[in-house]
């Protein structure tokens, strides 16, 4: 415990035992440090995911006793009924603001508006909430979920054309993450979209909740029903490590040498589960998503509480690596992006 903390429970054990008296003599009040806390429930989907542990920790780390927070913290276990009854708790409970991580999409207009008329102000971070009236929400905290799924597949339409590869030879299979998330219709959509512009075959898509196990089961079920798969989409590391379990143990490769029969992977997150796989050479390529959000969430409240300005939309840092580096650069809409070939050095510096 810190010394804060310490300091926090003695202060309020004298309160206490004094009968609550926050008065000075002048009859003023006294601002004790419970007063000064802001209090914040905050409603985590689950923890499915190596990126969804990292996006607790940074959540937690950032909304500390020792920043000022009393954090009343939630996980939902990926179900959208137990994040509305977690919201409904902390309006009763009357927190001072509310952060939500919301599985998916759609369902949020009636707890939403129960929290802005009891004048709550909502945080979302990581995957948005469709609502029809944005002011349902204060801000939002996360990544361009599309733009990760264009990036990967510009760089394969790339990396196939320097290889000779044409585009009608991909046979691709989408193991999409949770039906309805914004980072799976992000992700999947850009898929979609480019496999009709580049004559891609996709031989299906499957979700497998972001989840390493049913990733497995996916894999191995869809080697079994198709001999001529060379590329699987996955959208998230913890996916990636599932399918490539599965299909080492059918007795095939992992890699991109796909003409000479290995199985191409493409994954999202860049967590250091699955950085390690790229360094290996399994994953191919890596798009990063990243889910340090603490920091940004933490200056929006303050910001918030204070009634100074913040941004309705903040989009975090992200960077894109590969196991080689046949290519290098791309350009989408107008922007720049390097790929990063990964090595050792840029592996340490990853701390989840
Ligand atoms: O990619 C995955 C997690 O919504 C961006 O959810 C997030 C995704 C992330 O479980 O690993």
């Amino acid at each position: 415990m810190s010394k804060k903390a310490v300091f926090l429970i003695i202060i309020l054990g004298v309160m206490l035992a004094l009968g609550g008296c926050a008065s000075s003599d002048e009859g003023k009040e006294v601002i004790t440090p419970q007063e000064k806390m802001i209090t914040v429930g905050f409603s985590q989907l689950g923890a499915e995911s190596d990126w969804r542990v990292a996006n607790t920790e940074s959540l937690k780390n950032s909304l500390s006793i020792d920043n000022n927070y009393i954090l009343v913290f939630d996980d939902a276990q990926q179900k959208q009924d137990r994040q509305i009854i977690a919201i409904r708790k902390f309006i009763q409970q009357e927190v001072d603001c509310i952060v939500l991580a919301p599985v998916m999409e759609e369902g949020w207009d009636t707890v939403l508006t129960e929290a802005q008329n009891a004048g709550i102000p909502v945080i979302v971070v990581d995957r948005r909430v469709n609502v029809s009236d944005p002011s349902l929400y204060t801000a939002w905290v996360g990544s361009d979920f599309d733009r990760e799924g264009k990036i990967a597949c510009e760089w394969l339409n790339k990396y196939i054309e320097k290889k000779g590869i044409s585009g009608d030879e991909l046979n691709i299979l989408g193991i999409q993450g949770t039906l309805g998330a914004t980072a799976q219709i992000g992700r999947t959509n850009a898929l979609l979209r480019s496999s009709k512009e580049y004559g891609w075959n996709i031989v299906e898509m499957v979700p497998a909740d972001y989840a390493q196990t049913k990733a497995k089961e996916v894999m191995q079920q869809m080697l079994r029903k198709y001999s001529d798969i060379n590329v699987v989409y996955c959208e998230n590391d913890n996916e990636a490590i599932g399918a490539i379990e599965a299909i080492e143990e059918a007795g095939r490769t992992v890699g991109t040498d796909i003409t000479a029969g290995e199985i191409m992977i493409i994954s999202f997150d860049a967590a250091r589960s699955g950085l390690e796989k790229v360094l290996e050479g399994k994953i191919a390529l890596d798009v990063e998503c990243n889910p340090l959000q603490g920091n940004e969430v933490d200056k929006i409240i303050k910001n918030v509480m204070a009634g100074k300005e913040f941004s309705k939309n903040t989009y975090v840092e992200e960077s894109v690596f590969s196991a080689d580096d046949t290519v290098q650069g791309l350009i989408i809409d107008n922007k720049a992006y390097s790929i990063t070939k990964l090595t050792n050095e840029v592996l340490a510096g990853r701390e989840y």
